[in-house]
C-alpha cells in the first residue's frame, strides 16, 4: 500500500453506507472543510466505518484513501458511548450535566486511541503531516509521535476545553495533557480554550508557557516548542449563499410559513437533541412570554429542530423526555385548533430543508449553555441574503466571540433571555440589515477553507523549522 503525504484522523471516517452496500460522503462539516485538502494531496482518511464490528479493507473514495478502524460493540459502548460521550462531553461542557468516571471506560479508550493510532502510523508516508480531530482521540497525538517521531502532528479540538477547576476532576488529567501535547499544533476554538489548556499543562505538568508556545521536554532532554492557539472553524459560507438562492428552495421557505399558518414571526431553534445547546431554557422563556400575554400563538410560532442523536446514553434518554413533557404543557395550554405554539420536529432534514428553515425564520434562537462554536448561528446568518433576521446567539458558544452583532445573552437568566427575545420579535428592518450585514461579513471573510488553511500553514511553519534542524 503507498503512504500519504496528509493523512486526517477522526473518530468517523467521511463517509455512510448507502443503502445498496456502496458508501457516499457523509454531510458533516469537517468532510466540507477537509474536502479541498484531501483532493490536493491525495490523502488518507483514518477512522471508523460507523457500524460495530465491521471489518473492511482500505479502499480509495473520490481521491481519498480511507482507512478503516475497527470498532466492536463493546468498544462502541465503553470508548465511544461512555468515555468520549459520558465522562469527556459533560466535563468538557462545565458539568451541565455529571460526568461519570470509570476505569473500563477509560481503560477502552486508551486501547482504541493506540489502534487509531497505529493505522494512522501505517498509513502515514516518511516525514507526513497527520491531523487528528476531536475529543475522541486526544491521546493519538502521543502515541503516534512515540511510533513514528519524523511526523508532524496537529490536533483540533471542537469542543471547549474546560477552566482547571473542573478539568482537575478527570482522574485521567495527566495523561489526557500528554496525549494531547504529541502535537505540534493543538487548535481550539476560542481564546479562553486555548488559555484552559495552557494553565492545565502549566498546574500539572509544570511546563513553561509563552504566549501560545508550551516548551515540552523530550526524553534526551531537549525540549520542543508544541503551540496551542484557537482557530475558530468556520461553514463553507458559499454554499449556503448558493442554496439561499435556489427559487424553489425560496418558495419551500413560502410554503413552510404558510404550513405554519402564516403567523406575523416565526422564532427557529436547530440542535442536534443535546443538553449542551440550552433547549430547555428556550422552551422555557418562550413558554412564558405566552403566559405573560407578551406574545400569543396566532403572531408567533416557534419552530424546533431536535435531531435525534446518542441515543443509548442515559442523559440524553432523559432530555427528551423532559423536554418532550415541556413542550407537550405549553401546546397544550397554549394551542388553538389553527395554531400550534411549538412545532418540535425530533426528526433529521436534508441541507436543503433547513436552508429554506433559515430562510422562513424572522428569529434564529442560539441559546448554548456551553459549545465550543455552534455552526448553526453561522449558517443562519450566511442564508440570509435578504439582510434581514435576528440572531439571538448564546455568549456561551465559540461564535459569540466573531458574532458580536447579534443579539448576545446569558441563557441561564430567563429574564434576560424574554426580553432578547421580544426585542428579536419587534426589532425594525433597518437595525435588522444593520447587524445581518456585519455578521454576514464576517462568516463570508472567515470561512471554513480560511480556518483549515490557517491551522495548516501553522503546522506547515514547524515542519519547515524542523527539516532546518531547528
Ligand atoms: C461540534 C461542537 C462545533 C443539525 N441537525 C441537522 C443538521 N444539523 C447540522 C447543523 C450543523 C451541524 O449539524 C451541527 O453543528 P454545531 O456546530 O451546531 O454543533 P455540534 O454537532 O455539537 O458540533 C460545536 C462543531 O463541532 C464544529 O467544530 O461548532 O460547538 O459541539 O452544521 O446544520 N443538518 C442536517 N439535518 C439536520 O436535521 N442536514
Amino acid at each position: 500500500m503507498s503512504q500519504a503525504e496528509f493523512v486526517v484522523v477522526a473518530n468517523r471516517l467521511p463517509v455512510d453506507r448507502d443503502g445498496d452496500g456502496g458508501w457516499r460522503r457523509s454531510p458533516g462539516g469537517l468532510v466540507t472543510a477537509l474536502e479541498p485538502v484531501m483532493r490536493g494531496s491525495e490523502g488518507a482518511w483514518v477512522g471508523w466505518p460507523g457500524q460495530a464490528d465491521l471489518e473492511i479493507e482500505p479502499f480509495d473514495f473520490e481521491g481519498t484513501h480511507l482507512v478503516p478502524v475497527v470498532l466492536s460493540a463493546d468498544d462502541v459502548e465503553l470508548y465511544y458511548e461512555g468515555f468520549s460521550n459520558d465522562t469527556i462531553w459533560p466535563l468538557y461542557h462545565d458539568v451541565i450535566a455529571a460526568p461519570r468516571y470509570s476505569r473500563e471506560w477509560w481503560n477502552a479508550y486508551v486501547e482504541v486511541n493506540r489502534r487509531f493510532a497505529e493505522a494512522a502510523a501505517a498509513a502515514a508516508a516518511e516525514g507526513a503531516t497527520v491531523w487528528v480531530q476531536d475529543y475522541q482521540l486526544q491521546l493519538v497525538p502521543r502515541f503516534l509521535r512515540e511510533a513514528r517521531p519524523d511526523l508532524t502532528i496537529g490536533y483540533f479540538h471542537h469542543i471547549p476545553f474546560p477552566a482547571y477547576g473542573l478539568f482537575s476532576q478527570l482522574p485521567w488529567r495527566r495523561q489526557v495533557l500528554e496525549g494531547l501535547l504529541g502535537a505540534d499544533v493543538i487548535g481550539f476554538q476560542r481564546v479562553a480554550d486555548a488559555g484552559n489548556f495552557a494553565r492545565a499543562v502549566r498546574r500539572q505538568l509544570r511546563y513553561e508557557t509563552k504566549a501560545s508556545g508550551i516548551r515540552v521536554p523530550r526524553e534526551d532532554g531537549s525540549v520542543r516548542i508544541a503551540l496551542a492557539k484557537a482557530f475558530p472553524i468556520s461553514i463553507d459560507a458559499e454554499s449556503y449563499v448558493e442554496l439561499a438562492q435556489r427559487p424553489e428552495i425560496q418558495a419551500r421557505a413560502k410554503e413552510i410559513r404558510a404550513e405554519l399558518g402564516n403567523p406575523k414571526k416565526v422564532l427557529l431553534g436547530v440542535d442536534r437533541l443535546d443538553y449542551t445547546k440550552g433547549i430547555r431554557h428556550r422552551i422555557k422563556a418562550f413558554g412564558e412570554l405566552l403566559q405573560d400575554q407578551r406574545i400569543s400563538v396566532e403572531d408567533v410560532t416557534l419552530v424546533q429542530v431536535a435531531s435525534p442523536s446518542r441515543e443509548r446514553v442515559e442523559a440524553y434518554v432523559q432530555l427528551r423526555d423532559e423536554i418532550e413533557l415541556a413542550v407537550g404543557r405549553i401546546n397544550g395550554d397554549f394551542d388553538t385548533t389553527s395554531h400550534t405554539a411549538i412545532r418540535y420536529l425530533h426528526q433529521a432534514y436534508p441541507r436543503e430543508e433547513m436552508v429554506a428553515l433559515y430562510l422562513a425564520a424572522d428569529v434564529m434562537l442560539v441559546t448554548a449553555l456551553r459549545d465550543g462554536m455552534n455552526l448553526v448561528a453561522k449558517e443562519y446568518v450566511a442564508s440570509r441574503i435578504d439582510n434581514r433576521g435576528v440572531l439571538v446567539l448564546s455568549e456561551f458558544a465559540g461564535a459569540a466571540d466573531e458574532l458580536g452583532s447579534a443579539l448576545l445573552i446569558n441563557p441561564h437568566d430567563i429574564q434576560g433571555l424574554k426580553d432578547a427575545i421580544s426585542r428579536a420579535i419587534e426589532m425594525q428592518p433597518a437595525e435588522q440589515g444593520r447587524r445581518m450585514r456585519t455578521l454576514r461579513r464576517r462568516v463570508r471573510d472567515h470561512d471554513v477553507e480560511d480556518w483549515s488553511r490557517e491551522f495548516l500553514a501553522a503546522l506547515a511553519s514547524i515542519h519547515t523549522a524542523k527539516e532546518g534542524g531547528s
